[in-house]
């Protein structure tokens, strides 16, 4: 039986190749932007992590929030500004703009 010296490492590069095609480890934060224009709010993304960043941008000429239903945030968000929150609970959170009811949206917040 001949067994060739180079056949263990090539059972290592499958492992490596799924690492390495975007797998993250749950840990890393990601960050994303929701941004606010003609009075509405972008779409949110389908699932957030504690931990990940939002950046809030306001487009309009107008003067909006980002307002949790439960109090747990409140971002103020003046004409063409931006501002960063970070995610630090899990759960479903519904948000409005205090200004402008109908402006809404929900986050979904994974562990
Ligand atoms: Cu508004």
């Amino acid at each position: 039986m001949k067994l060739r010296k180079s056949k263990k490492a090539i059972s290592f590069v499958p492992v490596f190749l799924l690492l390495a095609a975007g797998h993250w480890p749950a840990a890393r934060a990601a960050e994303y932007e929701i941004a606010i224009t003609k009075m509405k709010f972008a779409a949110v993304p389908d699932v957030l992590h504690v931990g990940d960043v939002i950046n809030w941008r306001n487009d309009d000429m107008f003067r909006h929030t980002a307002t949790a239903r439960d109090g747990g945030f409140d971002v103020d968000l003046p004409p063409h500004s931006r501002q960063s929150m970070k995610v630090d609970k899990a759960g479903s959170f519904a948000f409005y703009c205090r200004f402008h009811p109908a402006m809404k949206g929900t986050l979904s917040v994974q562990p």
